[in-house]
């Protein structure tokens, strides 16, 4: 049998380098979409797929444009298409909500009409996030809670979610929906909250900084890692009929605690270096997230492994040993 096929786009972000990481090691030939910009800068815009980078074949497009959507899966021809490219920061979909949703919302529909028309028994992922709960009316969240999003960003995750599913109803596409909660890792970006408090305490352990600047620490989120979330994407694409699911581990916690713990690892106390800072508020934010994720447990035979602390302890641990710091401290928890 051939080699199957997937096409990855946002195969440059935290999600896509651990899928094309995945799907490797199940012998797929792999595709990615890359802006153009990526393969003049590769040694900065590619760095989460450097050591993949002989091993999969870049296509430049842009998602703003559905010529060149289309050519690349004219070209790749996949049998899976997972689409993971999106504005993914929450904060930034409050500066500028047109981009965020012109990227998110006709990036998704270019997608898939080009799929439907030139690879029509592909199967299709939609990166669909808690982010649409937003205010939820109901904890823990599942996939018959209600959608009440709270920033642009939201807005534009529950039009591509109501995309997918019309394309999957509509003409029959196997169309699926991952809404998967927060996930991180040593490969998340430096603005979102973990990576910035991690990054900041191994800056603060290494005498470079001694104080972290900080919005709401009320927040609270369900935290996973994200290299077992891109295994849920794929089984949702093995299923015999697509569905949607959610992803997440059960347990939430707040910023506050992430911070605590972070900093406790690396021996400091997270009060003598978090400075509050008002600006850092959402203008609406989303307080409460809780995953219910026992369709996807029952169906995929998923379930979250990392524990919150081994999470951060991880993600210290690499900060840490960017800083020429010892992790061993940080990682015994
Ligand atoms: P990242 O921010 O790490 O990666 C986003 C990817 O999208 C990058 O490859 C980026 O390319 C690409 N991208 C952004 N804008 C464009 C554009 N205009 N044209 C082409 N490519 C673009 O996100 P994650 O890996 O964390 O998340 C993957 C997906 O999952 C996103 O859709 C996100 O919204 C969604 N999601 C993430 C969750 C999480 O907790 N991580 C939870 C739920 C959903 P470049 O490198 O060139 O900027
Ligand atoms: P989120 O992630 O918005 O949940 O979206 P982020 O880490 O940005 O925020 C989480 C919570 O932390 C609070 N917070 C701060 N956030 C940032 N970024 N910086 C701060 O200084 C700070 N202080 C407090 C926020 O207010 C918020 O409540 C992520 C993204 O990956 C989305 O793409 C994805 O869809 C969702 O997770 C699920």
């Amino acid at each position: 049998m051939s080699r199957k096929r997937a096409l990855i786009t946002g195969i440059t972000g935290q999600d896509g380098s651990y899928l094309a990481e995945l799907l490797l090691s199940k012998d797929y030939e792999i595709h990615g979409v890359v802006r153009r910009v990526a393969i003049e800068d590769p040694e900065h815009r590619l760095s989460r797929i450097r050591h993949l980078l002989d091993r999969v074949t870049l296509h430049a497009a842009s998602l703003e444009s559905y010529a060149s959507i289309h050519s690349v899966v004219e070209a790749a021809q996949p049998d899976e298409c997972y689409h993971l490219a999106a504005q993914s920061f929450v904060t930034y979909s409050f500066d500028d909500e047109f981009s965020t949703l012109n990227t998110n919302i006709n990036g998704t529909h270019y997608l898939l009409s080009a799929v439907k028309r030139m690879a029509p028994r592909c199967r299709f992922y939609f990166a669909g996030s808690s982010e649409m709960f937003g205010a939820a009316a109901e904890t823990p969240q599942n996939e018959q809670t209600r959608f009440r999003p709270r920033s642009c960003y939201g807005i534009s995750k529950v039009a591509g979610y109501e995309l997918t599913r019309n394309y999957r109803e509509a003409y029959g596409m196997f169309a699926a929906n991952g809404i998967l909660f927060n996930h991180e890792s040593p490969r998340r970006g430096y603005e979102f909250v973990t990576r910035k408090i991690t990054s900041g305490v191994a800056k603060i352990a290494a005498g470079k900084q001694s104080k972290l600047a900080l919005g709401n620490l009320s927040a609270r989120r369900d935290w996973g890692h994200a290299r077992e979330y891109v295994e849920a994407m794929w089984l949702m694409l093995q299923r015999e009929q697509p569905d949607d699911y959610v992803v997440a581990t059960g347990e939430t916690h707040s910023v506050e605690e992430f911070a605590q713990v972070a900093f406790a690892a690396a021996g400091l106390d997270w009060r003598d270096h978090v400075v509050p800072n008002p600006t850092l508020f959402r203008p609406a934010e989303v307080h409460l997230l809780l995953g219910d994720a026992s369709r996807a447990n029952r169906e995929l035979g998923w379930s979250a492994k990392t524990s919150f602390h081994q999470l951060v302890h991880e993600m210290l641990a690499a900060d840490l040993e960017a800083q020429n710091i010892s992790s061993a401290g940080a990682t015994a928890g």
